[in-house]
């Protein structure tokens, strides 16, 4: 007998980590991960199964739906904005062809489960393309789902041709079989910039806010590498993780669409920087900008229409900024650089 599972991709990355503690502390799951690289010491013990592999290994893969009956699929494995700048084929490969195998392999175990696989895929502001006029982002602030899908970077093309994948794969799939096979359930948050207080991210072009946050807290000296006035939309990791989990848990018939933006607040780069330094008042924390980085930046909106989210799964963020700093950030972090 097969065990049932859920099984989660990327789990050694930022929101894996957050996600594999807060499922195994829920306790109702059976949890098996994969990732390139061993999983954190702090999850030991925590997950059934974790296959240090690539997600492009089919034999792999093949083995591990032999295995297990899948459930549901967690599938966060990404090349983040500015990696795949510089690897563009191999983020396409990663990202695209990965996640294609994966709705495959959800494809496959529904039908043999007679049950779809839900399939929960984090997508990113990095779908939106802001056009090249200024003032842009001043002019169209709080962007829908529909408006502006025209991707600047490799990573934003692969997000949201992978949210058309997955539409395909629960709506369109086998469409001219003489039966109809069970589609897939797949579901998709588009995120903000995430801030998580135990990690850092790496290979993100949001990553300056983090990347602040974290030096400051060390007594470390950081450079900002976009302007003072860069803005997006951010979001504590505890609320992407919920989104996640939301999400999943949404009743179907609730659900209007099958990508949703989410977001919790929107900052500059200047007031993020001004509200870390009232933290740690001998930060020392300047700009060095990097004119490409900045460019990325600059085509992503200054905020998310969340409205969807928000009346279809009763989606809100438990953290505005003032609380993600008091409540999560600054006491997580703080402990964190005094223990090291
Ligand atoms: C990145 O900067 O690439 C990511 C994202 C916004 O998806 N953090």
């Amino acid at each position: 007998m097969r065990k049932k599972v859920v099984f989660i991709t990327g789990a050694a990355g930022e929101v894996g980590h957050a996600l594999v503690k807060y499922l195994a502390k829920e306790g109702s799951h059976n949890i098996v991960t994969m990732d390139l690289r061993p999983l954190p010491t702090d999850l030991d013990g925590l997950v059934m199964e974790h296959i240090v592999g690539n997600l492009l290994d089919k034999v792999l893969l093949a083995r591990i739906t032999t295995q297990f009956e899948i459930q549901a699929i967690y599938h966060l494995a990404a090349l983040l904005s500015t990696s795949a700048e510089f690897q563009p084929d191999i983020a396409h490969e990663v990202n695209v062809e990965g996640t294609l195998g994966l709705l495959r392999i959800a494809a496959e175990q529904s039908q043999w489960r007679g049950e779809a696989v839900k399939f929960i895929f984090p997508s990113s502001i990095a779908v939106y393309g802001m056009p090249e006029i200024d003032q842009s982002k001043g002019l169209y602030q709080r962007v829908r789902e529909w408006e502006w899908n025209q991707p600047r970077t490799m990573y934003g093309c692969n997000k949201l041709y992978c949210e058309m994948l997955g539409e395909y794969y629960s709506k369109h799939y086998r469409q001219l079989a003489a039966e109809q096979p069970v589609a897939v359930d797949f579901r998709s948050v588009r995120f903000p910039g995430l801030i998580s207080a135990f990690t850092v991210p790496a290979g993100g072009t949001s990553d300056y806010a983090p990347e602040m946050l974290h030096a400051a807290a060390k007594g470390e000296a950081y450079n900002c590498f976009v302007r003072p006035d860069s803005r997006i939309p951010f979001m504590a990791m505890p609320d992407a993780v919920r989104a996640l989990l939301l999400l999943a848990a949404a009743p179907h018939e609730n659900l209007t669409r099958r990508v949703y933006n989410v977001r919790a607040f929107s900052k500059s780069a200047e007031q993020f920087r001004n509200r870390v330094i009232e933290a740690f008042p001998a930060a020392e924390i300047g700009y060095s900008v990097n004119d490409k980085r900045q460019k990325i930046i600059d085509s992503w909106p200054a905020d998310l229409d969340d409205s969807s989210a928000r009346n279809d799964w009763g989606w809100q963020p438990t953290y505005n900024s003032e609380r993600a700093f008091e409540e999560y950030l600054l006491p997580n972090i703080r402990q964190r650089y005094a223990d090291a």
